[in-house]
């Protein structure tokens, strides 16, 4: 799953790229307004992995990840004409995104808008997407209105999504992002070709000096879900992600943090995407593997191996919890916490799975 940050030029993004992928990017006047992508697989961190990788010492750890790319190039008034070649196609690939927000005061760093002013900054962003989106929807119209009279055998077809982007035309004249509707999985399906921008989720990133703003001081907007709002000091955490594991827990515990921001921006992006982890143990690896909220245990199991999925028999599942709870597997199998789960089970956060199958 790919989350792409964006903002405004000199917003921050490279600054938060470091932070959250331990790279090292120059940052600053430069690359500013160009098409620029640079890209990161991270994992995401899970005490729940370092629990059991405690437990059953295996020879390998794999943690879930997310992929992170740094989209350089965005500015205020690049709705106007719709969006063509590399950035669109970068941004309709994205899953979600991370929006970076200019919080930090800095004489020495231009604003693009001339001045801070944080609410602004995330209308504007806002208002390019539902432009670009309404752009979208607008020219799909035109053609299926063309295909009405050209392809006559696909009329019904032609109707069911005419109405369908009527509606999503509404919700962006009236201004807001097309996320918030509710879509059946099939709308979703025949939409999803199309690269629509407000219809993926978004984390705003408030990236602030040293004194951190908390987001309900910098933002009131009901578009955007509180539970998808973060400010950090990014200059900062860019630098902690830069030190050396022993002199970033040295450096985290000097200034009483319990946990760098980065981990939980990476954490709330995974969230984000509407995915979560379910788990595999033995002594060979111990994993984290992601499926969507929702996923049957036939489709864990083929996320694992498509072998697992086709010879699928039953699914042994532990609840992460009673695991902890009950210090190992002998106790969860004794307290009678282990179940027998049939294809059609739907996979829970934290699951612990072991896949029967027969090929
Ligand atoms: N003082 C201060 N400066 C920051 C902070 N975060 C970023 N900067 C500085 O702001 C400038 C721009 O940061 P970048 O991370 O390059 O911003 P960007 O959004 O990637 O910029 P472009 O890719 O050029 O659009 C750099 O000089 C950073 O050092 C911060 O929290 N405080
Ligand atoms: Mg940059």
């Amino acid at each position: 799953m790919r989350l792409g940050i964006i903002g405004l030029p000199q917003s921050g993004k490279t600054t938060i790229f470091n932070a959250l992928t331990g790279q090292n990017l120059p940052t600053g006047f430069g690359g500013s307004g160009q098409m620029e992508v640079h890209t990161a697989v991270v994992p995401v961190p899970d005490e729940r992995v370092d629990f059991l990788s405690a437990l059953y010492r295996p020879k390998k750890t794999t943690y879930a990840t997310v992929t992170y790319r740094d989209i350089g190039g965005l500015e205020s008034g690049m709705g106007e004409g719709g969006l063509s070649g590399p950035l669109r196609n970068e941004l309709a690939q994205a899953d979600g995104f991370v929006h970076v927000v200019r919080v930090f005061a800095d004489d020495s760093v231009a604003h693009p808008q001339g001045s801070l002013d944080p609410a602004r900054d995330v209308a504007i962003l806002d208002g390019e997407f539902l432009l670009l989106d309404l752009i979208t929807v607008e020219r799909r119209l035109e053609r299926l209105k063309d295909e009405w009279t050209k392809k006559p055998d696909t009329r019904r077809q032609n109707e069911i999504e005419t109405a369908l982007m009527e509606r999503l035309r509404a919700q962006l004249e009236a201004e807001r992002p097309l996320r918030e509707l509710a879509l059946t999985a099939d709308e979703i399906k025949l939409i999803s070709g199309y690269g629509l921008l407000t219809l993926k989720p978004m984390l705003l990133l408030f990236n602030c000096g040293d004194t951190v703003v908390p987001p309900g001081e910098l933002l009131n907007d009901d578009r955007h879900d509180p539970a998808h709002m973060i400010s950090l000091p990014g200059k900062v955490e860019a630098e902690i992600a830069q030190l050396e594991p022993d002199d970033r827990a040295l450096f985290l515990e000097e200034y009483g943090i319990a946990e760098p921001s980065a981990s939980r921006v990476i954490r709330l992006s995974y969230q984000l995407l509407g995915i979560q982890s379910f788990f595999t143990v033995g002594e060979d690896e111990v994993r984290a593997w992601s499926v969507p909220v929702g996923a049957t245990a036939v489709e864990a199991a083929g996320v694992i191996h498509t072998d697992l999925a086709r010879g699928f028999i039953r699914a042994e599942v532990t609840a992460f919890e009673d695991l902890r709870a009950l210090g190992d597997m002998k106790a969860v199998r004794a307290a009678g916490k282990q179940r027998l789960e049939g294809k059609t089970y739907v996979v829970q956060d934290g699951d612990i799975i072991t896949v029967r199958f027969n090929i």
